[in-house]
């Protein structure tokens, strides 16, 4: 439907008829625009108290006029509802570099200088305010953690839905106003998130209110959906179960009140949906109203430059007059410009807002600058954990039985879920059970809000209710969750490893954000952690093959600030269960856990484990046979691992080396958190060089068996003493259907390849272990050819333990040596 522009009647809140209402709406509108331009127009002369000189304007404009009125439209008519309804709603903004229009409400609510006292509500502060936009050593030109109200920058464009649903989940009474910028729907991220819809229990979430900003064009084109045919969008936005509210047109007046009535519509619809499902008790699947607002792009701004079209065109999009500092005629143009606001109507002499523009914006937390759920590290729970030792696999002796790794971490999931039944959600591309987890569905399944059919209660696992969210788009499942942590709650992301980098440039974003809110917003409460859990992984895709293998997804963690980036290579269930403990609850990091789903081998107990999680790098003097009681411990050679099949494959090597060469001195190291073997100036992981140097000796050969690409780990290790003697194996870029052993000796990670490793590298074996060498050879022949003639590893290999019981006849190679 089109709103009626002739909306008319009386305002309930203020005494004013809406005539008057949207009169003093216009002003503040006008108001945010002022404010809009000043921020990227101006560092001196903020109320125009003399005539624009162009030592008044900034060096360098740097900011985005565009988006900006449109969104300031937006906001100044949430808060007429917000006044009228007494709601609590929050503002993401999508097209963020629209952030003057942003930032200019959340200073005329007060918000801002509430939070920065400096960019007081006077002209002084309004100077200061202006100065600081889009400025170097001040906020930059996105709604970024500065600013006060955002939980969404919009730098990156596609996750406000996203986003906008996360932080609606399990806040029944919230509304996420956001706004949808129509070159931004066209990303792929957003274009999936229209379905947020299927997710949304009208009992137990809020509602999320999009309104798609159809100004027509991005930055040098027009948008597609803003050119289609009118009934086309309409069908497509329906099509995405969305009844859209359109709002077009550019004279203000007519606007405003086609605006205020479809924000009537739109909130009257949202409440009679709660009204509705709450009391009956139902909940299915509303359709739920959105906002198309069809405005001029650079709208109030000046019509054209030298004969371009500038208002409603793309030239609006970031500075429409590009150098009024140094062109008399532009900078006329710009007093002009901002002169069209009448600034002397809206601000008193000192220039503090007119108290009757003041009154417009709604009081306290529920001004949308202020609402603590965009600051939601303040609503923030502890995380109630079990005790992990009721999932712990027993180990008896390491190496001898096999555990699915992750299952165990499903339980705790399942009785964590149990006990924070409102705060913590596990979202998965639809592997939550083939990933092992699926002990959760015990005590909770997948939301589902669409229709269900009777073989749908055979193991769908499906519900109204569920705390696990899956869908075929990891966009929106971790656009869900960032907006889910950052309002307060925690989350639980789980995925392919290979896949992992569709959601590269997400976790980037995050990553940034939250480094940002350490260092420049202060005022922020730290947020749960980002927990990206990589089960399905590189060495283990006996049925995918090729293109499900790349664990390059850890390598984007090395490029992070090791100040909320962590890496964890667990290589056993209870290591894993160790690492949750930690990654569960540790505030504003992102976590990245790498564990394959299969069977693995155990070697350490629960006790063990959170010790070896503690230190990082573990020496594992089970495995090793370098410690000889009173003489210094000096390995001959250093094997390291990392990951869970690197560790297999190193400790069947270390077992044949024990056996065919006993008297070669091996350490054996485990690296569970990857950023142990960096710098602790780099990284709090960081093990000092003292106790790198002692662990990974400062001169002996280092064979480093990794789960992920090579090159991380001399990345990582490159200013250690020690770094000269790395020889590090990874994956290379080998796979296809292959067995899991033939994968690893393609990729030169399995356990005859780290031997003959060992003898190249060795000082002094080389030709003395020349027999064994050959029959590493030949036992890489032979087990390929046993994987091609059976289609699977031998036995043997399948079914090895870790048994290091030495055959010292065997040796004679070192002993010759020394
Ligand atoms: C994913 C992504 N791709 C490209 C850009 C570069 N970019 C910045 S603004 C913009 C145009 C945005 O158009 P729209 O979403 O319609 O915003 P508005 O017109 O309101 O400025 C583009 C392409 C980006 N920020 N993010």
């Amino acid at each position: 439907m089109t709103a009626n522009p002739s909306a008319t009647g009386t305002s309930p809140h203020l005494g004013l008829d809406l005539h008057r209402e949207l009169e003093l709406t216009n002003a503040w509108w006008r108001a945010a625009n002022y404010l809009a331009v000043g921020m990227i127009y101006l560092q001196d002369n903020p109320l125009l108290a003399e005539p624009l000189r162009p030592e008044h304007i900034k060096n360098r404009l740097l900011g985005h006029w565009g988006s900006s009125p449109g969104q300031a439209f937006i906001w100044a008519h949430a808060n007429r509802v917000i006044r009228h309804h007494q709601l609590d709603m929050i503002y993401l903004s999508g097209p963020g570099h629209g952030a003057p229009g942003v930032l200019a409400p959340t200073y005329l609510d007060g918000s801002y200088s509430e939070i920065y006292p400096d960019k007081s509500q006077d002209a002084a502060g309004m100077g200061r305010f202006f100065k600081q936009f889009s400025f170097p050593g001040h906020i930059g030109s996105h709604c970024t953690p500065e600013t006060p109200g955002s939980i969404h920058e919009g730098g990156e464009l596609g996750y406000v839905l996203s986003h906008a649903c996360g932080a609606v989940f399990d806040n029944p009474e919230l509304i996420a106003l956001a706004c949808v910028g129509d070159g931004e729907a066209e990303t792929g991220p957003l274009a999936t998130s229209w379905h947020i819809n299927k997710f949304l229990n009208p009992i137990s979430d809020g509602a999320v209110l999009p309104v798609l900003h159809l100004n027509g064009y991005k930055i040098a084109n027009p948008t597609l959906l803003a050119r289609i045919p009118r009934d086309e969008l309409q069908n497509l936005l329906r099509g995405y179960g969305w009844e859209p509210l359109f709002v077009e047109g550019s004279e203000p007046q007519a606007m405003h009140q086609a605006m205020a009535q479809a924000m009537d519509t739109a909130i009257g619809r949202i409440q009679a949906i709660r009204a509705e499902a709450r009391g009956s008790g139902e909940a299915v699947r509303p359709a739920w109203p959105m906002i198309v607002l069809r405005s001029p792009k650079g709208w109030t701004g000046p019509a054209e430059l030298n004969g371009k079209k500038l208002e409603g065109f793309w030239r609006s999009h970031q500075v429409p007059l590009p150098n009024p500092k140094r062109d008399t005629a532009q900078l006329q143009q710009l007093e002009a410009w901002l002169k069209s606001y009448r600034p002397w109507e809206l601000f008193d002499e000192n220039g503090s807002l007119k108290p009757e523009l003041r009154a417009l914006s709604p009081q306290g937390d529920r001004r949308m600058g202020s609402n603590p759920h965009a600051n939601g590290g303040l609503l923030r729970r502890k995380l109630h954990l079990p005790q992990s030792a009721d999932y712990a696999v027993s180990v008896a002796a390491p190496g001898q039985v096999e555990h699915e790794n992750t299952a165990p971490l499903g339980e705790l999931l399942r009785d964590t879920i149990g006990r924070n039944p409102n705060s913590l959600r596990v979202f998965g591309p639809d592997e939550t059970a083939s990933n092992r987890l699926q002990a959760i569905y015990e005590r909770s399944k997948k939301v589902w809000m669409e229709n269900f059919l009777p073989e749908d209660l055979d193991g769908s696992e499906l519900s109204r209710e569920g705390r696990v969210v899956e869908m075929l788009s990891e966009h929106t499942l971790v656009g869900m969750m960032e907006g889910y942590l950052l309002t307060g709650r925690y989350g639980f992301f789980h995925t392919y490893e290979a896949f992992a980098h569709v959601i590269a440039s997400m976790f980037n974003q995050h990553a940034k954000w939250l480094e940002s809110c350490i260092h420049h917003a202060p005022w922020r409460a730290p947020i749960g952690p980002w927990n990206c859990l990589i089960s399905s992984t590189v060495w283990r895709q006996d049925h995918n093959g090729f293109t499900h293998q790349d664990p390059g997804f850890i390598d984007l963690a090395g490029n992070k600030s090791g100040e909320v980036v962590r890496v964890y290579l667990p290589a056993d269930a209870n290591s894993l269960l160790a690492v949750a403990e930690q990654a569960l609850v540790e505030p504003n990091v992102c976590n990245i856990i790498v564990s394959d789903k299969q069977k693995h081998l155990q070697y350490l107990t629960l006790e063990q484990a959170r010790a070896h999680v503690a230190k990082g790098i573990g020496l594992w003097s089970w495995a090793s046979n370098d410690h000889i009681g009173h003489e210094p411990d000096e390995p001959d050679v250093v094997m390291a691992c990392a990951g869970d099949i690197p560790t297999k494959e190193t400790l069947a090597a270390v077992e044949i080396l024990r056996r065919e060469i006993p008297s070669l001195r091996i350490r054996v190291l485990n690296v569970v958190k990857l950023f142990a073997l960096t710098d602790p100036s780099e990284h709090p992981h960081g093990l000092s060089d003292r106790d790198f140097d002692s662990l990974f000796t400062t001169d002996q050969p280092v064979i480093f068996n990794f789960h992920g690409y090579p090159w991380l780990i001399h990345r990582l290790t490159y200013r250690r003493t020690n770094h000269a003697n790395f020889h590090v194996r990874g994956y290379k870029e080998k796979g296809n259907i292959n067995t899991p052993l033939e994968l690893a000796m393609n990729n030169q990670i399995d356990r005859f390849n780290l031997v003959i490793d060992v003898i190249d590298r060795v000082p002094g074996l080389g030709s003395r272990a020349a027999h064994v060498k050959e029959r590493m050879k030949e036992a890489i022949l032979a087990n390929r050819a046993y994987a091609h003639e059976h289609g699977m590893d031998a036995p043997e290999v399948t079914n090895w333990r870790w048994n290091p019981a030495a055959n010292p006849a065997a040796n004679t190679v070192l002993e010759a040596i020394r």
